[in-house]
């Protein structure tokens, strides 16, 4: 029996194939969709616009990319074989390793020829005469697919600021995750690099180590505290082998997705000597901890805030020979980790160094680019190279690119003019058979360990669908506004930057609302099942 058959329907635009479902992306969550689809015998295919596997980690390429969450705390725990076969360097592995994770993993289970690199999908029509999606590649080809499932990444979009005169520039621009393969040279440069959020923060240490000078354009300070990379050691792999299932397990128990041990108690609840060693021991254990393991109200109560931003500010000062400077690179619009705080290894030592300064741009912003360079309202500068490690259009930037088209033509994004609109960040009303996996209101944390639970419960509904012979399954509004109100409620105890990402507030002129889901991993499980256990109430069958 093919596939057309199997649904009873004789889709007139599918003149050959019609796919069960289409991945489009090929990055974390895209690779672990078509490894759960295939498993379940759906046939599928994966998209992606690059030239390799990884998405995010094969774009971000730039000198000092890595990790900070742990790495085998961040890959997949589908199949004990990860942990047999795959054996993780470092703590908070670099780019190339972690790209050959994630071609590991397609080769070790047999996905490769479902994958179609050099593809990007400029436009998805649903047909509602045939219940299919007729999907368009750049190259003018068209596939046909039951379901579309979107994994175009939360942060695959670069953002570059306008600045006049970028046009002028006759030195090389380049986005940081739009690195080129073939990597940049900077031995004798004088470069710049505007944007200090993770990605600057990783790159600052690495060019100036062998640029011949070094500006760093910053426009707010940022929380960045130390790494502490280390190699992973044989015996960590072999502690790591034993305990996968459990790592699995606490990783699915915790909020974000992660490993690390929560700290119930509050801030004030202890004594200043016990907050000090908490303090301590969060700043030291390195990673994304720093924040996870931290009292549970440094992110939601202005004073203990403000106690531990104290707290680092003091660190972030020693580090830095002039005091004015220290002033400086201190944060002082935002509180510790309002915005996502970066990880650094030797970040605010390497300002020590006479070759690299600060230029910030509050102080005096930027007037033009010029030819040779770029003018400030103070001071005018040379370079050979200008990164911009100016971040993403978060989640939405991705789908923008895309054309889509649900029910009587319209577009997602006219449909999400007044803010993204779902059922769990998986299905959209007036889109049938669209799902996403860690897309818009889904995802809050470690990915990889979303993606799985995300991509398991698609995978789940598509054979559902399939085996009670519809065709088609539409998210009602009224289940899409139940879950995008308490979207919206559960960030409401959270302190955030007004600028942070997280809600659009990188972008100019957008509408600040919020795109990630701040209710956690088991409340998103819970909410997951129970609508598929209901036979999934708030979903409609034909
Ligand atoms: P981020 O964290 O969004 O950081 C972007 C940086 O670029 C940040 O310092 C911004 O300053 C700066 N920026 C943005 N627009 C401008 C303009 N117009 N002028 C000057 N500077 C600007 O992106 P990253 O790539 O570093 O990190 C993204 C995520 O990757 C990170 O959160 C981790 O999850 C990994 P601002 O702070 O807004 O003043």
């Amino acid at each position: 029996m093919n596939n057309q058959q199997a649904h009873g329907a004789d889709p007139e635009s599918a003149k050959g194939e019609v796919l069960d479902a289409l991945v489009v992306g090929g990055g974390v969550s895209g690779i672990y969709a078509l490894y759960r689809l295939n498993e379940q015998g759906h046939s599928v295919r994966l998209v992606e616009r690059g030239s390799g596997l990884g998405g995010t980690w094969f774009w971000n390429r730039y000198p000092g990319a890595r990790f900070d969450s742990d790495s085998y705390s961040y890959g997949y725990f589908f199949s004990e074989i990860l942990a047999e076969e795959w054996q993780w360097s470092e703590h908070y592995a670099g780019q190339p390793e972690i790209e050959r994770y994630f071609n590991f993993v397609v080769d070790r289970f047999e996905l490769r020829d479902k994958v179609q690199l050099d593809t990007t999908v400029v436009s998805a029509r649903f047909d509602s005469n045939n219940n299919v999606w007729v999907v368009g590649y750049a190259d003018g080809q068209e596939v046909v697919t039951r379901f579309l499932v979107l994994a175009t990444g939360m942060l695959s979009e670069p953002y570059i600021p306008a600045f006049d005169g970028m046009d002028d520039f006759q030195g090389v621009m380049v986005h940081s995750g739009e690195w080129p393969a073939e990597g940049i040279d900077f031995a004798g440069k004088r470069v710049a690099i505007f944007g200090t959020g993770s990605s600057g923060v990783q790159l600052v240490p690495e060019v100036a180590r062998d640029a011949a000078s070094l500006t760093v354009f910053q426009r707010s300070g940022h929380w960045v505290t130390p790494l502490n990379n280390r190699p992973f050691t044989p015996e960590e792999q072999e502690e790591y082998r034993k305990n996968f299932r459990e790592v699995h397990q606490k990783r699915l128990g915790h909020i974000g997705g992660f490993i690390h041990e929560p700290e119930p108690r509050l801030t004030f609840e202890v004594s200043e000597e016990e907050r000090l060693r908490k303090y301590d021991e969060v700043y030291n254990s390195g990673g994304l901890r720093i924040l996870s393991s931290n009292f549970a109200d440094t992110l939601a109560d202005p004073a203990a805030n403000q106690e531990f931003s104290k707290y680092v500010a003091e660190k972030i000062s020693a580090s830095i020979e002039d005091p004015d400077l220290a002033e400086r690179l201190i944060p002082n619009d935002h509180g510790f980790g309002m915005h996502r705080p970066p990880k650094g290894t030797s970040y605010y030592e390497t300002y020590n160094s006479d070759h690299v300064q600060l230029a910030s741009l509050k102080e005096s912003p930027v007037v033009r680019f010029t030819k040779t360079g770029v003018v400030t309202t103070e001071d005018e500068f040379e370079f050979d190279v200008i990164i911009f490690a100016t971040g993403f259009e978060a989640w939405l930037g991705a789908l923008k690119k895309i054309d889509i088209r649900g029910m009587d033509d319209e577009a997602l994004m006219e449909a999400w003019s007044d803010g993204p609109r779902t059922l769990l960040g998986m299905g959209v009303p007036g889109f049938p058979n669209l799902t996403f996996v860690a897309g818009v209101h889904s995802v809050g944390g470690n990915l990889p360990a979303f993606s799985e639970v995300h991509a398991d419960w698609a995978s789940d509904l598509i054979t559902y669908v399939k085996r009670h012979g519809y065709s088609r399954v539409e998210v009602t509004k009224e289940a899409a506004r139940e879950w995008t109100e308490h979207v919206y409620e559960t960030v409401k105890p959270v302190l955030l930057a007004k600028g942070s990402w997280y809600q659009r507030g990188n972008i100019p002129g957008s509408d600040g609302k919020i795109l990630t889901y701040y209710g956690g991993l088991g409340t998103w499980r819970e909410w997951a099942s129970q609508v598929a256990d209901s036979g999934y109430k708030g979903m409609e069958f034909q």
